[in-house]
């Protein structure tokens, strides 16, 4: 039997680790795994009651993975891992996805490590010795070197502030905060807010078994057939026999996963009529290959955008048989410049008679009462409301999580104009402090369980090279973080991603500094990250150890 990681030390009431881990989701778990192989003590912070972050609280009805699929989106780092995992569909249910990473943390031992239902309550550097001490809601104290923040990019539950919505008296339920128990909602009345993957996803679901559903919609969205289907035993058997070659073709690609470069032709370049062909060849076959196998002007140019924009709206018109819902339901902003959505059955949902949509933009909600939603236009009885509101994302949970670093500044503080980063992964005035998917990084623009390996390889190689010197602190300069906001800006700004009101640019949350803050860039950001490496970690400073116990547990 294995013991957990021992700490290095024990002062008084505080553990001493190497390293301090916040999050127990996709990138958490390789942050234990790959640490701790590495020979380093490591403990892991987690509130939820097990592992999977993101997709341990994400249950609701039609949660599925929407991005490129099974059996691509999954760890890397073990051949022997890919070659006993069998995936059934190619857009995996969540609990289907949530039991492989069990199967994970059990295969790699991870629990033992990782205390569940503990909420990292505050964490806070010291300069003097150079390390995080982190408090916990347990009442704990643990310190570190180290802290690195998996604290997910799609966690912190945007609640929606909206009159009376505390008085409603049925139930209520966040789409990302959904109860383990099974929610019925035959014979009931249901109002859901929110049309992201989420309300996307849910709503033809809770369609098939209540009573009502009245869909409460701000932004009409494009949304693109799932093409979810099983993959068959010869496929993952290929997949095996493969796996060298399939792993290589996933770093090189733009977004992590085994497919050929994206065609290089413009859309301007075809005819309408070519357009057109290709577009329903791609909506025939359906899944997140749609968008990477369009033409490589779609975010780029507003008539290539439009082409496509158009071919979803005819879409939209032809499946919706009332015209007016039909025009209630027509996006127009730039397509895929908001998270492209993958549905099963979303606008045919609107041709059932117990399905009603109320546009907010023309009958705005006023308020909730204990048994209804009041709109404008009215009052709609209902016995239940999921809140499919999305996320304070990628920014949300460190802003959440609030770390002090240098002269107790708080991360509030650092970030009150944009989020200052350098590579996406540290914060000047936050030494020894590593953020995985946060600002700056591609995120949720790459396959992210990959990414999170990624991110995670090269901060364990920056930390021997920081054990091997003895350097005690690192972080960035300010001027390596605006050089850094600079590239990922530039990148961002020659596309019509910023244009939009996305949560990619934080327009869902009031008051949040309104940029796109991703690194676009895919694959290129896991080269850009080498380079800085192989030149000795240019953009950071770096302090001598002043510990005499700096060595730890190496
Ligand atoms: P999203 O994509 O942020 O969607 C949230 C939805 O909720 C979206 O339609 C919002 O409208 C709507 N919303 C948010 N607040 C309100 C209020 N106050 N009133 C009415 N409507 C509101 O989150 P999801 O959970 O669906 O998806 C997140 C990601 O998870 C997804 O992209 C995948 O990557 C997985 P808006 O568009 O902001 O006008």
């Amino acid at each position: 039997m294995t013991s957990k990681s021992q700490p290095v030390r024990k002062s008084g009431s505080i553990e001493h680790y190497d390293v301090v881990v916040i999050g127990a989701g996709v990138s958490g778990m390789y942050a234990l795994h790959h640490l701790r192989e590495m020979g380093l003590s490591v403990r892991v912070y987690d509130g939820a009651s097990d592992i999977g972050g993101t997709w341990w609280y994400n249950r609701y009805p039609g949660a599925r993975v929407d991005g490129p699929g099974s059996p691509f989106y999954c760890y890397t780092f073990s051949e022997e891992l890919m070659k006993e995992w069998d995936w059934a569909e190619t857009q995996s249910e969540q609990s289907a996805v949530l039991e492989y990473l069990e199967h994970v943390a059990d295969r790699f031992d991870l629990h033992r490590d990782i205390q569940f239902e503990t909420w990292v309550e505050d964490a806070r550097y010291d300069e003097a010795a150079q390390r995080w001490t982190v408090e916990t809601s347990k009442g704990q104290r643990a310190s570190a070197p180290f802290l690195i923040c998996a604290v997910g990019a799609l966690s912190t539950a945007n609640m929606p502030d909206i009159a009376g919505i505390h008085d409603f008296a049925g139930e209520c339920y966040h789409t990302g905060r959904w109860p383990h128990e099974p929610v019925a909602f035959e014979g009931k009345r249901v109002a859901v807010i929110g049309t992201g993957s989420s309300g996307i996803q849910s709503i033809p679901e809770i369609a098939k078994e209540a009573v009502h559903v009245t869909v409460l919609q701000r932004t009409a969205q494009y949304s693109f057939p799932a093409g979810n289907r099983s993959i068959a035993a010869e496929e993952m058997a290929d997949a095996r026999a493969n796996w060298d070659a399939l792993r290589a073709k996933m770093h090189a690609h733009v977004g992590g996963f085994p497919f050929d470069a994206n065609p290089q032709r413009s859309a301007l370049e075809d005819t309408p009529e070519q357009r057109e062909a290709l577009y329903e060849k791609l909506w025939q076959r359906g899944g997140f290959k749609f968008f990477l196998n369009l033409y490589n002007d779609i975010v780029i140019s507003e008539e290539a955008n439009k082409s496509l924009a158009d071919f979803v709206r005819a879409k939209i018109r032809e499946i919706v048989r009332d015209p007016e819902t039909a025009e209630k339901l027509m996006p127009d902003h730039f397509v895929i410049t908001k998270r492209p959505i993958l549905d099963d059955g979303y606008f045919e949902t609107f041709n059932r008679d117990n399905v009603t949509l109320v546009d907010l933009r023309e009958d705005p909600i006023e308020r909730f009462t204990e048994a209804s939603v009041i709109t404008r236009s009215g009052e709609h009885p209902i016995d239940v409301v999921v809140l499919a509101t999305g996320f304070d994302a990628i920014s949300g949970s460190m802003l959440r999580l609030n770390p002090k670093g240098r002269g107790g500044m708080s991360l509030k503080e650092r970030w009150h104009d944009r989020f200052h980063n350098y590579l996406g992964l540290t914060i000047a005035g936050f030494p020894n402090l590593f953020v995985i998917h946060g600002p700056g990084s591609p995120g949720v623009f790459y396959n992210m369980p990959l990414g999170a390996e990624r991110q995670l390889d090269w901060i364990g190689n920056f930390m021997r090279h920081l054990h091997e010197r003895s350097i005690g602190a690192v972080e960035p300069t300010t001027d390596s973080e605006e050089a850094w906001a600079n590239e990922v800006n530039g990148i961002a700004s020659a596309t019509l991603f910023p244009r939009t009101d996305s949560w990619w640019t934080g327009a869902n949350i009031d008051g949040k500094p309104r940029y796109f803050s991703a690194y676009l860039g895919g694959s290129i950001y896991y080269q850009r990250i080498a380079d800085v490496a192989v030149k000795d970690y240019e953009g950071f400073v770096f302090e001598p150890a002043r510990r005499s116990d700096e060595a730890e547990t190496w």
